[in-house]
């Protein structure tokens, strides 16, 4: 059954608000940005190549009008790729696949092109290989919760067909309009709801994946337990396309909330913040599904560039707190005694509380549209880090007086429940002065104050010379055989994750 439709902006398939950012202005190529990464030894596509596709894929070889596909939605990437493939079905990117290496035509997997590391695009002329039309449910079970379906279904789509089903999706991130699963799968996407349901590497039952060979690797499986030797599906989730293209999962959806409600806090200093999470462990404990917190030059943005509005007055920090079970008076209660206690101990000086559908909605727009309001200012840097929580905001703070007035805005939001610091920092337009004075510096830091470097965003075309920050020279060379292994000719998504040296 196929229950998307094509969006009519960035021609993906939406069904929600498509949040694809429509923007005029001049992205420099990849490849000029920067100099010093080589196109591989690849071949080039010629017209009997594009007779070939066309065989393949009737109607569904694209040469026209590429820019959304070439194009990140940062507006930071862009690749010159003649070519985007359509695929409909797993023999049909088996084919492509199998043709593509046999010539050595270096490929891009693409999903929504939501990435934010600069995964999803070319970086020379890579042939875009996009699961837009790889979007049907092929099953789903109501008793256990299992759905099956294909790479290309957009998130938001998947969570309206599981909401009928009284089911919900164990992943949700503020790009869910236009993501693919495949994409987040890909990615392994952290988002909004990893503190309630545990990351993609246990909600996915089951992946099918194409090799670079055209081989289909079929481990669709819909069991929650086998223990039948090595668990090759959690190879490919967050492999970004270097490994082979996810062509269909299978998840396991947990039951759709019967009451939801959300809490947005004000408090004086980040320490707050912290005490404010600890309290909430403790008092809201099974019902507490997120816990996301930003600073007041966070709410700069939402309210300047997105002309947003505060329901609370001006504070340093914010927290916002989601609660969601299946009594609706209980968790209301356990989250009024919750708010009491942590007003009346000072540690949140001002809070407002929605427990109906668009309230909510609007409170975590707020928090969810800031990476579209960081887009206002220019050039984004944007760096996504995992921190011990005693070290989390020094990063910020350290950014913020290292950088002085060389940028716009310096700012720390985050999924803190996760030790997820999402820093951006933002000037009118790309500048080497300013990349030069944040990297390494930021990596530095970030590595003496033991985190990752990547917490969910992956790395990438952007940040995988960073690799060795965060891994091991041995793992990162297990990394290099694997992909080895995989995909000997290295035409799955050249120049990204794995690092140059
Ligand atoms: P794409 O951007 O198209 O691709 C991403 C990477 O996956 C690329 O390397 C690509 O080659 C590869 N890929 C895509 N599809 C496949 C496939 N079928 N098989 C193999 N490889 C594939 N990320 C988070 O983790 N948490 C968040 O909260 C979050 N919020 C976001 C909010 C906004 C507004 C935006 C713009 C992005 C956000 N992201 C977030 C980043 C991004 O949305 C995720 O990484 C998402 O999972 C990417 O999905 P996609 O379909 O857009 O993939
Ligand atoms: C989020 O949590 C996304 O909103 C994007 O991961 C983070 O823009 C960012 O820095
Ligand atoms: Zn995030």
């Amino acid at each position: 059954m196929n229950i998307f439709k094509l969006c009519q902006t960035c021609s993906g398939t939406v069904l929600r608000r498509c949040i694809q950012t429509s923007s005029t202005r001049h992205v420099e190529l990849t490849s000029v940005r920067y100099p010093d990464v080589k196109r591989g030894n690849y071949g080039s596509v010629r017209d009997s190549d594009l007779a070939t596709f066309e065989r393949l894929l009737p109607g569904r070889v694209l040469t026209d009008s590429l820019d959304g596909y070439n194009t990140d939605w940062l507006k930071t990437c862009r690749g010159a790729s003649q070519v985007v493939l359509r695929p409909k079905s797993t023999e049909e990117v088996s084919a492509i696949l199998k043709y593509c290496n046999e010539k050595k035509l270096a490929v891009v997997p693409q999903g929504g092109n939501t990435g934010l590391v600069g995964g999803s695009v070319s970086v020379f002329d890579e042939i875009v290989i996009s699961t837009q039309l790889m979007n049907n449910i092929i099953s789903l079970d109501e008793i256990s919760g299992t759905l099956v379906c294909q790479a290309g279904c957009v998130l938001a789509s998947l969570e309206d067909y599981l909401s009928n089903h009284k089911l919900t999706i164990p992943v949700d991130l503020g790009a869910k309009g236009s993501c693919h699963i495949g994409g987040n799968v890909a990615t392994n996407a952290g988002g909004v709801r990893l503190l309630r349901y545990g990351s993609l590497h246990g909600n996915v039952l089951g992946l099918e994946a194409v090799l670079a060979n055209g081989e289909v690797v079929d481990c669709l499986s819909t069991l929650r337990k086998d223990n039948t030797g090595y668990d090759l599906k959690q190879l490919f989730i967050g492999s970004e396309g270097t490994l082979g293209i996810i062509t269909a999962v299978s998840l396991n959806c947990p039951q759709k909330p019967e009451a939801v409600s959300v809490a947005f806090l004000g408090c004086e200093s980040f320490q707050s913040v912290l005490d404010i999470f600890k309290e909430s462990r403790q008092k809201l404990g099974e019902v507490l599904s997120a816990f996301e917190f930003m600073d007041s030059q966070t709410m700069t943005v939402a309210k300047e560039n997105l002309k947003l509005r505060s329901p609370i007055e001006d504070y340093p920090f914010y927290v916002l707190i989601e609660t969601s079970g299946s009594n609706g008076s209980h968790d209301e209660e356990k989250l009024s005694q919750f708010l009491e206690h942590v007003m009346g101990t000072g540690i949140v000086q001002d809070g407002t509380v929605a427990t109906e559908p668009t309230k909510i909605q609007n409170i975590w727009s707020m928090r969810e549209r800031i990476a579209e309001g960081l887009m206002h200012d220019g050039y984004c840097y944007k760096y996504d880090v995992s921190l011990p929580l005693q070290s989390f905001y020094g990063l910020v703070e350290a950014m913020r007086e290292r950088m002085g007035t060389m940028v716009t805005r310096v700012i720390g939001y985050g999924h803190v429940g996760d030790g997820n610091l999402h820093l951006n920092l933002t000037s009118p337009e790309y500048s080497t002065e300013v990349m030069d004075k944040i990297e390494p510096f930021l990596y530095d830091w970030v590595a003496n104050h033991k985190g990752s470097i990547s917490a969910e965003h992956g790395l990438g075309f952007k940040k995988k010379n960073f690799i060795y920050h965060s891994k091991s020279k041995s793992a990162v060379r297990l990394m290099k055989d694997i992909k080895h292994t995989f995909d000997p000719n290295m035409i799955l998504n050249p120049y990204k994750v794995l690092p140059d040296f």
